[in-house]
């Protein structure tokens, strides 16, 4: 098992830190923290198959930004996050390679994202 932590940065749209990295097949427990202190913004957690991004994130418009584990292309989600708020979420590391995670609230995406790496 692996304890992963990461928050938005501050008020700004990206995440920190933006790369994270696990081994493949390891039990991940992420935890998300919303550090912003003055905007009103939502943000979560999403982490999707490689080049699922900028599909994901169109569809999640529709609904407000949420997303669906049930979704074929999303591994794991963090609940949508007022300021202040810490969410967790577990998953079982996939296969190894780079994976994208990014903020499902509509047009948070293109900034705020990052990359999972998974090792052998
Ligand atoms: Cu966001």
């Amino acid at each position: 098992m692996v304890d992963l932590f990461i928050q938005s940065d501050g008020d700004f749209l990206a995440f920190r830190p933006d790369e994270l990295t696990c081994r493949t097949g390891v039990l991940v427990h992420l935890t998300f923290h919303h550090a912003g202190k003055f905007l009103s913004a939502r943000h979560n957690w999403v982490l999707v198959y490689p080049n699922q991004m900028e599909a994901v994130d169109k569809d999640a418009e529709k609904t407000e930004g949420v997303v669906s584990t049930d979704d074929s292309r999303v591994i794991a989600v963090v609940s949508m996050c007022d300021k202040g708020d810490t969410m967790m979420t577990q998953f079982i590391a996939p296969p190894p390679g780079d994976y994208p995670f990014f903020c499902s609230t509509p047009g948070h995406a293109v900034d705020m994202n990052g990359i999972l790496h998974v090792t052998e």
